[in-house]
């Protein structure tokens, strides 16, 4: 125990108190990113065939010659009842069952018989879905979190859609916690280096 409660000890005990309370926010913050990183399933798009080949002329050969294509790219099966895939104007096919990992589920947009073959299924719709001029399809689950969105323009047929960035890109490989998690912080002469939270100028801790 210090010796002497004098006014500079105790603002040294204080500044110390603060620091490790910093110190903590920043593990949590971390701690929680990573949580919601492994919490996201790592089900995305892998094609969507938008423009089918040949005139549209809504014959069920040409709408279902329009598909989207999600793939588990995980290493567990996920259970895809509840979660949709919608376009940009609002059409919502509801997904069902589950998909072992490496496998690929295939929405037709005609009439067909679901499981027919293994891992198609069918939207039912009398009309096209996924918009030759561009369009985005959005992937959600039965918590409406959305897993991946594929986007395109104007030309060409099809797209195997861009991976989604790493949800770790934008909180958790951020070195610096945020201002408002650290009270009254002694300026740091190297900011870039990330939390540091050396004191630049105050002496050793006395014990006695
Ligand atoms: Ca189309």
């Amino acid at each position: 125990m210090p010796a002497a409660s004098t006014p500079e000890s105790r603002k040294r005990w204080r500044w110390i108190a603060l620091t490790g309370t910093a110190l903590i926010v920043t593990a949590a913050g971390i701690t929680m990113a990573s949580a919601a990183t492994s919490s996201v399933p790592n089900v995305r798009f892998t094609k969507v065939y938008y423009n089918s080949p040949g005139t549209d002329n809504r014959s069920n050969t040409s709408l279902n010659a329009e598909y989207a294509q999600v793939t588990n790219k995980g290493k567990t099966t996920i259970t895809l009842t509840g979660w949709t895939i919608r376009d940009e104007a609002g059409h919502v096919y509801k997904l069902s069952g589950t998909l072992p990992a490496g496998h690929s589920r295939i929405v037709h947009t005609g009439k067909g018989t679901d499981g027919r073959p293994n891992g198609h299924r069918y939207w039912q719709s009398g009309n096209y879905v996924w918009n030759n001029t561009g369009d985005t399809a959005t992937l959600r689950t039965n918590k409406n979190v959305v897993v991946h969105t594929c986007k395109w323009g104007s030309s060409g047929s099809y797209t195997t859609c861009t991976a989604p960035a790493p949800v770790t890109s934008t909180r958790a490989a951020s070195p610096s916690p945020s201002k408002s998690a650290i009270p009254s912080m002694p300026p740091s002469n190297s900011p870039s280096t990330g939390p540091v939270l050396t004191p630049p100028s105050l002496p050793p801790i006395e014990w006695e």
